[in-house]
């Protein structure tokens, strides 16, 4: 429950699910139970789902005052999804996960901790996925794919495809939006000035419902945005700090 239900959030939880009708229900309580005493908010973004995902979140939401139920009209991606709940985020942090369980909601408090504890400079703290619970397929392209960006990106990023990430809002809607551009989050913070770090995390197998993704059509389109954000980086250029310039008291200076 809202300690008080009448201040914003300080966490929002985002979750973008498509068609995982046998996850949310089951999600959406580990997220509850995780933040109990804390002022927070989950958001799912159903994706123009067509089975049951939305019928029982917006059913779970009489139960749950802290869920959030945002629907699109048309599929537009994981990353679109993720987009609009850090839009409609009423708090300053926010946390991603997958809505699909495999990543641990207990995990989640921690790593908005951290990031609340770091200097305003830290934009991200990214999940790292200690024992991965996929095929040994998937397992050895996200390896390959991982070794490829780590290389060319210098982004510090083990595991960029993690789900689980805390995030400052402002920093997230700073970055230049693309589909897929969840998977190059820290490296799109590095750009634009911020700290980014990494946590070890719990997985979890899938238990319900279909991937999303084909090992063979990730990595492909992996390597094709590699190439956009390599030139994004190309043409970056940061100020440092930005201060405001006072005039100086009466009597100093010129
Ligand atoms: N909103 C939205 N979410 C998506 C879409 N595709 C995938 N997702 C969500 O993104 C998350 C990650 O997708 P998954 O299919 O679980 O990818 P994965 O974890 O690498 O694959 P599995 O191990 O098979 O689960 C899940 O919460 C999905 O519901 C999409 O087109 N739109
Ligand atoms: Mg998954």
């Amino acid at each position: 429950m809202l300690a008080d239900s009448t201040a914003p959030p300080e966490i929002s939880v985002v979750a973008p699910v498509f068609n995982e009708a046998g996850a949310v229900e089951s999600l959406a309580r580990e997220i509850a139970a995780a933040f109990t005493g804390r002022r927070f908010e989950m958001l799912f973004v159903d994706d123009a789902s067509s089975d049951d995902t939305v019928a029982l979140l917006t059913t779970l939401s009489r139960e749950l005052p802290e869920l959030r139920v945002l629907r699109h009209a048309r599929n537009a991606g994981q990353s679109r999804a993720i987009r609009t709940a850090v839009l409609a985020a009423r708090a300053p942090i926010v946390v991603m996960l997958d809505g699909d369980g495999q990543n641990d909601p207990a995990d989640a408090p921690r790593l908005a901790d951290t990031l609340r504890a770091g200097s305003p400079r830290l934009g991200l703290v990214g999940g790292e996925r200690r024992v991965r619970r996929d095929s040994a397929g998937k397992r050895l392209a996200s390896r390959l794919a991982n070794g490829i960006r780590r290389r060319l990106l210098n982004d510090k990023a083990i595991d960029t495809g993690c789900g689980l990430k805390a995030f400052r809002r402002d920093a997230f809607l700073a970055l230049p939006y693309f589909d897929h551009l969840h998977r190059y989050l820290p490296a799109l913070m590095i750009r634009e000035g911020y700290e980014v770090a990494f946590e070890p995390v719990n997985h979890r197998p899938r238990q319900t419902g279909r991937s999303k993704y084909t090992n063979l059509g990730r990595l492909g389109v992996a390597l094709f945005d590699l190439a956009g954000v390599m030139w994004l980086n190309a043409r970056a250029r940061t100020p440092g700090e930005v201060r405001e310039a006072a005039l100086p008291p009466p009597g100093e200076g010129a």
